[in-house]
């Protein structure tokens, strides 16, 4: 019988059969007539086991030579084995080097933060960070699940706009031609058009912040999906944001169990994470607040503000109605109190920070030129997102969440670089 290729996921179909897996060596053992070959082929991690008495003695010669990361072909029977981990291993009955690979620079000790960020690049072959890849992919697909599920139109904004949405001073310039323009710090405003055309839309893209912060928290290129709705109020979109958060934990939990065990994730934190979620208005986080990490009325939240606020909770909780001249110019100021703004930010539990940041927008056309005005931001780079308020304005919200924030979170990582396939950080655009 000709052997079937398959892949280590789907190894479980072809037991007692013939198959053939392609993919590199992890780690390799010898036990004097058998060498024992960990294969990986990016899908997992299989046990290969050959027999000096099956294979030809090239073969056998061949099997210690390899090196660690060598690409190989291997051919053999499945056999279920309840001591290998994931219940299978290989027979070899013959195997092909496709490549010897020169000594690996990442070898299995432990190596430095800044010796593997400068392998970044080889660093994403080992199972940790394939579980935190795969735990990606699980939330960037229950997000559009979930909004493509609530008729969310994907419509994409621009990477290369003119104008800033977030705040000049973390912007960052390029030329376009003889003019300057700015990588996308959020597609929000376009989603505001979009939304005006459509309904219910959302965009989900690369977004760029030059923020001179070396944190634990912070990008400069990082994923954000942003869903903006027309006729949606500040109450709709905590729900909707409540809802989606809930719909993503339940998805990596129900999915990717395996990955956070890798991880040691401990998931009871996780399980918590079901709406709704406690809301607290920004004055009542400052009375929360005022024992361990105190503000003044007035101040922005920062890392610490967050962490110790976070604490008081045992999921992701709202901090909602900033004063307004902490927040952006298209925030709706609240009706009955217009020095704060109907605004929140969703903190994750466990000092993650924050992880969502939306609210309702203004609407009135008057009033966003006047904020426009109070920001310093010129009104005729904002002509366009000002007609929307021109024709046909209507109450809209919606919200920014950041991917790698999330996985952060879920995965339990120390620093957002491993969220993320190569981190852009302060200093690093290396590999
Ligand atoms: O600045 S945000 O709070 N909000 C916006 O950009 C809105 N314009 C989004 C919207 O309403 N459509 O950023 C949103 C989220 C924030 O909560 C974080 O999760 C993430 O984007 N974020 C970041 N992640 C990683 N690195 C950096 N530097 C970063 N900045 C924001």
């Amino acid at each position: 019988m000709a052997p079937r290729l398959t892949t280590v996921a789907e190894i479980g179909r072809h037991l007692d059969g013939v198959v053939t897996l392609q993919g590199w060596l992890y780690n390799r053992r010898s036990s004097g007539r058998l060498e024992f070959l960990i294969i990986r082929d990016g899908t997992g991690y299989l046990q290969a086991v050959v027999n000096q008495a099956d294979v030809s003695p090239r073969t056998f010669d061949r099997c210690r030579e390899l090196t660690q990361e060598s690409a190989v072909r291997v051919e053999g029977v499945v056999r279920g084995d309840r001591r290998a981990p994931g219940g299978y291993e290989l027979a070899v009955a013959d195997l092909e080097v496709v490549a010897i690979a020169e000594p690996y620079p990442l070898t299995l000790k432990d190596h430095g933060a800044d010796f593997l960020l400068d392998h970044r690049h080889l660093w994403l072959r080992t199972p940790r960070q394939h579980a935190i890849m795969r735990v990606r992919a699980t939330v960037i697909a229950a997000c559009r699940e979930f909004l493509d599920g609530r008729g969310f139109l994907a419509v994409d904004t621009p990477i290369l706009t003119p104008a800033a949405c977030e705040g000049t001073t973390t912007l960052f310039e390029t030329a376009y031609f003889d003019t300057a323009a700015y990588l996308s710090q959020s597609g929000q405003l376009y989603n505001e058009a979009g939304a005006m055309a459509f309904g219910r839309v959302y965009c989900f893209g690369p977004t760029f912040r030059a923020e001179k912060s070396r944190t634990r928290r912070h990008l400069m290129e990082f994923w954000m999906v942003e869903p903006e709705a027309a006729y949606l109020d500040f109450e709709g979109n905590l729900a909707l944001q409540e809802e989606m958060v809930g719909h993503i934990v339940a998805k990596v939990l129900e999915q990717r169990r395996p990955e956070l065990e890798r991880l040691e994730r401990d998931t009871a934190m996780l399980e918590k994470a079901i709406p709704p979620f406690p809301r607290v208005s920004y004055d009542q986080a400052l009375e929360l607040l005022a024992a361990t990490e105190p503000l003044k009325w007035g101040e922005d939240f920062g890392a610490p503000h967050e962490v110790a606020l976070a604490a008081h909770f045992d999921r992701p909780v709202f901090v909602h109605r900033f004063p307004a001249a902490v927040k952006a110019f298209y925030m709706k100021p609240d009706p009955e109190r217009p020095e704060v703004v109907l605004g929140a930010d969703l903190l994750a539990p466990e000092g993650y920070g924050e992880i969502i940041g939306g609210g309702e927008r203004l609407a009135d056309y008057g009033l966003l030129r006047a904020r426009l005005e109070q920001h310093g931001l010129a009104e005729s780079a904002f002509r366009w997102y000002l007609d929307l308020r021109r024709y046909g304005s209507v109450p809209h919200s919606g919200f920014g969440m950041g991917v790698e924030r999330v996985v952060a979170w879920l995965c339990g990582l120390e620093h957002i670089r491993e969220a993320i396939p190569f981190p852009r950080l302060l200093n690093r655009i290396y590999p």
